[in-house]
């Protein structure tokens, strides 16, 4: 499949998922608005229709509670309220104040929507202007509500659900699942929809589920107020403080578009960045770990740890994240995206959704991480990669790491938005072309 006809379908992926003001990131497993996902997707429209962009992330922050926080899940009222688990009547944030009137999730995910939204500007900057003054406050009212409900004392921000990361049944989170005591009980008078649209080898197990509801319900109680208590889980996710740095620089970008002050934007970008070079970094393994919630490292590498490749950071220490993804254990190469989680590592699996298939939109983020730090021979091997998996297999949510195949639901949407977006004119600057790249050991 050629450029254009490539484009042409991802572009009809969306259209297919808009959905009168948003786009589903998939018609059956996932028929409502999700938060990172409406970031992508923002991204992919502004390539194509920058309208759509506009609505996509405006009505994604209609749905801003009062304390700022965005939720992970706006719920379609037009859909039935039993098409996903857990649904509307599961989280029941009509009950809690400070809750918009649209029934949402109680809890987050990655903060990746002043990027969006520079990106969506800058492709009708005319129009763009009057959309940023409208959104601004909203995106500053999100890293607020961050930076002071959930800051773990030290310069960083923590999540209290692995859903929170994005990345949900990453390894990372093994350990501080665990201490979660929770039965199949919890599950009793639940019908999980995942498992009617998926193979269930490739979604999280019966026990993780648990301890997911178990977390959402203790949440709930405390009526999502961060207070002592309400959280069973706390980590820190170095791909989710990365991208809350790199939204402040968008932050500060977006503020001097629309004449506010950008210095604090940069400041705090800056801090965030120097919190997870000095507490996620380990200069020994050349890699940012997760963090479990005493704040040590949590020893499995992931594809999160080369997010932070997106700020400014030491060429030492670029140098040592590029040796890692381009050894064995990521494997860089221009058919196969980067894996999810280590291929040697001792919890890898390829068929589990965040513990070992790739993802684009993962890769795009390490793509245009490298592309910052100049590194545009193993940028271009990625973006390859991502092209070649979506050329071959369609526009599926993940892929398996080993041969490519691809995996969970197909016309997934930040697929097709982010393949509009390497597809754009001038995206990605692809100096050299694209080499396979074989493995050194790091
Ligand atoms: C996956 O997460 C949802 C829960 O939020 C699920 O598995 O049911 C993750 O891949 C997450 O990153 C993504 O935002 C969501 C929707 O695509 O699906």
């Amino acid at each position: 499949m050629r450029d254009l006809e490539l484009g042409r379908a991802a572009a009809a992926v969306l259209r297919g998922n808009w959905e009168r003001g948003h786009t589903v990131p998939s018609r059956r497993l996932y028929p409502h608005q999700w938060s990172w996902d409406s970031a992508f997707i923002a991204i992919g429209w502004a390539r194509t229709s920058p309208g759509r962009g506009r609505l996509e992330l405006e009505s994604l922050f209609a749905a801003q509670w009062a304390d700022g926080r965005v939720p992970q899940i706006v719920f379609n009222p037009a859909v039935a309220r039993d098409a996903y688990f857990p649904g509307p009547d599961f989280w029941r944030s009509r009950e809690v104040p400070g809750a918009p009137h649209r029934e949402t999730s109680g809890i987050v995910q990655p903060p990746v929507h002043a990027v969006a939204a520079l990106a969506v500007h800058r492709a009708s900057p005319t129009l763009g202007r009057r959309f940023l003054r409208r959104l601004y406050p909203a995106l500053q009212a999100e890293h607020d509500y961050l930076l002071r409900e959930r800051s773990d004392g030290h310069g960083l921000v923590t999540i209290v659900h692995p859903w929170e990361s994005g990345q949900d049944n990453s390894p990372a989170w093994d350990a501080e699942l665990a201490r979660v005591d929770a039965g199949a009980e919890v599950l009793a008078g639940h019908r999980r929809r995942d498992l009617d649209h998926v193979d269930p080898t490739e979604r999280p197990t019966a026990a993780d589920y648990a301890r997911y509801v178990a977390i959402v319900e203790n949440y709930r109680e405390h009526g999502y107020r961060d207070e002592e208590g309400a959280h069973l889980f706390r980590a820190v996710d170095p791909l989710f403080n990365a991208l809350l740095a790199w939204s402040e620089e968008a932050l500060a970008e977006i503020a001097d578009i629309i004449g506010k002050p950008s210095e604090p934007h940069r400041e705090r970008a800056a801090a965030i960045r120097d919190a997870l070079l000095t507490r996620c970094y380990d200069p020994a393994a050349g890699h940012f770990f997760a963090l479990d919630r005493t704040g040590a490292r949590v020893a499995e590498r992931c594809v999160g740890g080369f997010v932070p490749l997106v700020l400014d950071l030491p060429s030492d220490v670029v140098d040592r994240l590029v040796a890692g993804m381009t050894g064995p254990r990521f494997a860089l190469n221009d058919r196969v995206p980067l894996p999810s989680y280590d291929l040697t590592g001792p919890a890898f699996d390829t068929t589990r959704y965040w513990r070992g298939p790739a993802w684009i939109n993962t890769s795009w983020l390490v793509m245009r991480g490298l592309q910052r730090h100049g590194r545009h021979d193993e940028a271009a091997t990625l973006r390859a990669a991502m092209l070649h998996a979506v050329r071959q297999e369609g526009f599926r949510e993940y892929f398996d790491p080993a041969t490519g195949a691809g995996r969970g639901v197909s016309d997934f949407s930040w697929s097709a938005a982010l393949t509009l977006d390497l597809l754009a004119p001038g995206s990605p600057p692809a100096p050299t072309p694209p080499r396979r790249l074989t493995g050194a050991p790091n």
